[in-house]
């Protein structure tokens, strides 16, 4: 590999003229000299870094603490670091991991609101303050022990228009808001702020218009009730890829003119976010190898024509690869989101496309990766690419029938 490894990121930097796409097949070219072919991601740090400056251009004003859930990778956790991103982290196990690394409990929101009693007594214990809740229950439980959280109340919105609904399990509806801070006043509870989260894979931008304005009528609340509020959390959602539904840019607009409309620059409210997709999809490309193949003729096919040349629908191809549902693919699974290969090889021009199915490498035949898609006729040790495989892939991958987590090749692209 043509790079120079840069002690700050421990990475290998690569040199101008080298891309990240030449690192993908440097890498299958290395695997190929074996019969290992194991699967692989290579990560290019350097689409994190200019994820981060696309964001600060866009989000001046919006700081971003970034999901962890989303891609709890360490090298990509450390380069965040280095870029002063605030974290959202959803567990006890997420909050060592950034605070291991030396991360100021300021620059954490603790953004589960439903939390296991000895987590909320570590983040006390840790001075992890910033914390959202979203019901009654768990007011009782902070005020049992964490007396000083910074309290953030999570509201519900209209998320019908997002891949991955979050609304139907968290998020306190606007009916209910008056109560709870009516409570935590009670309780003698701190509430700074409010937050909320449109939905992963978010395509209509206006939910973040109504849920700054939902935002700002909480705030309101708060006001009446004492609370000096100062913060607003306006979540994720945000695209992990361009290639997509709307761009992130169509979606700054709005929330700036939202932001503008019902917390202006001189409200005095500290604006975050909490970006997961957005900093990691389009950074993770996923390798895999075909390690076994199936082909179905079509009975119906005019078997006696022995002349006739062949047709793509003669026959269907079924492709086993080594990796899978129960491992990268777990996220977009529950998602509903299906992620088509893209060829290591192009294709010659006339080359014949059959129609076929990929599956995954475990004894379930659940185990299915694609239905359907057009590929040329591949075969066993050949190499398939998967795209934008950074969000909620290595995170949320299992081991099952003992198939391990593919190894990841870091590289740091220079960008513009
Ligand atoms: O369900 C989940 O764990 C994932 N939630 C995403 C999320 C994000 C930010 N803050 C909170 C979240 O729950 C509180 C990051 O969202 P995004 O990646 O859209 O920026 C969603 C799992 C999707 N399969």
């Amino acid at each position: 590999m043509n790079s120079a490894s840069s002690p700050e990121f421990e990475f290998p930097f690569l040199e101008e003229g080298f891309s990240f796409r030449d690192t993908v097949e440097q890498k299958i070219n290395e695997s190929s000299r074996t019969d290992d072919r194991d699967a692989f991601y290579v990560c290019d740090l350097g689409d994190v870094l200019k994820k981060h400056l696309r964001w600060m251009r866009a989000l001046p004003h919006v700081t971003p603490f970034y999901a962890v859930k989303c891609n709890d990778s360490r090298a990509v956790i450390k380069t965040l670091v280095s870029l002063g991103t605030g974290f959202d982290s959803a567990s006890k196990t997420e909050l060592e991991l950034v605070l291991s690394l030396g991360v100021d409990p300021s620059r954490i929101i603790y953004a589960n609101p439903c939390k296991q009693i000895s987590h909320i007594k570590y983040a006390s214990a840790h001075g992890v303050q910033m914390m959202t809740f979203d019901s009654e229950a768990e007011l009782m439980k902070v005020a049992r022990c964490h007396d000083n959280a910074k309290l953030v109340l999570r509201i519900a919105t209209d998320d019908s228009k997002a891949v991955c609904r979050l609304s139907v399990k968290f998020g306190a509806p606007l009916k209910s808001c008056r109560g709870l801070l009516e409570r935590a006043k009670e309780l003698g509870l701190n509430v700074i702020g409010v937050s909320f989260h449109v939905g992963t894979g978010c395509t209509d931008p206006m939910a973040y218009m109504q849920a700054i304005a939902d935002a700002r009528c909480v705030f309101h609340m708060g006001d009446e009730l004492g609370f000096n509020m100062d913060l607003l959390d306006i979540g994720g959602g945000f695209p992990g890829s361009d290639d997509a539904g709307p761009k992130f840019e169509e979606i700054t607009d709005v929330i700036h003119s939202a932001l503008d409309k019902y917390f202006p620059a001189d409200s005095g409210v500290k604006v975050i976010g909490e970006p997961g997709s957005f900093y990691v999809a389009s950074a993770f490309t996923l390798v895999v190898n075909i390690i076994a193949k199936k082909v179905i003729m079509d009975s119906t096919s005019d078997e006696e024509d022995e002349g006739a040349k062949e047709k793509p629908t003669d026959k269907t191809m079924m492709y086993y690869v080594n990796d899978g549902l129960y491992g990268s693919f777990l996220g977009s699974a529950l998602d509903f989101i299906t992620n088509l290969p893209t060829l290591y090889k192009k294709p010659k021009p006339d080359e014949i496309m059959y129609p076929c199915s990929i599956w995954g490498p475990t004894c379930d035949a659940l185990d299915r990766i694609v239905e359907q898609c057009n590929l040329p006729d591949m075969q066993v040790g050949d190499w398939l690419v998967f795209e934008n495989m950074g969000a909620y892939t290595v995170a949320a991958s299992s081991t099952f029938n003992g198939f391990q987590r593919p190894g990841i090749h870091y590289v740091m692209s220079r960008p513009a």
